[in-house]
């Protein structure tokens, strides 16, 4: 049997500026779509500061990913 490898995640945390939240909704969605992405593994949006903090595997994804999934959904991110 072969032994699992213990496999080292390095993880990376950005910063999103985000446009156009207007509620609480608007922050779920954002936060849905960010969750949904592969290799994105925590998400915390701030209405009050207009951010989203992503940790992802960079690996799995990137942040023009983030972008391009945030502003299909109609809002405006960089
Ligand atoms: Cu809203």
């Amino acid at each position: 049997m072969t032994k699992q490898l213990l496999t080292q995640k390095t993880m990376e945390n950005i910063t999103l500026t985000i446009e156009g939240m207007t509620c609480s909704g608007c922050v779920d969605s954002v936060k849905r779509i960010l969750e949904k992405l592969n290799g994105v593994e925590n998400v915390r949006v701030s209405l009050s500061e207009n951010i989203a903090e992503v940790s992802f595997d960079p690996q799995k994804t990137n942040k023009n990913a983030m972008i391009d999934a945030i502003e299909n959904a109609g809002f405006d991110a960089c």
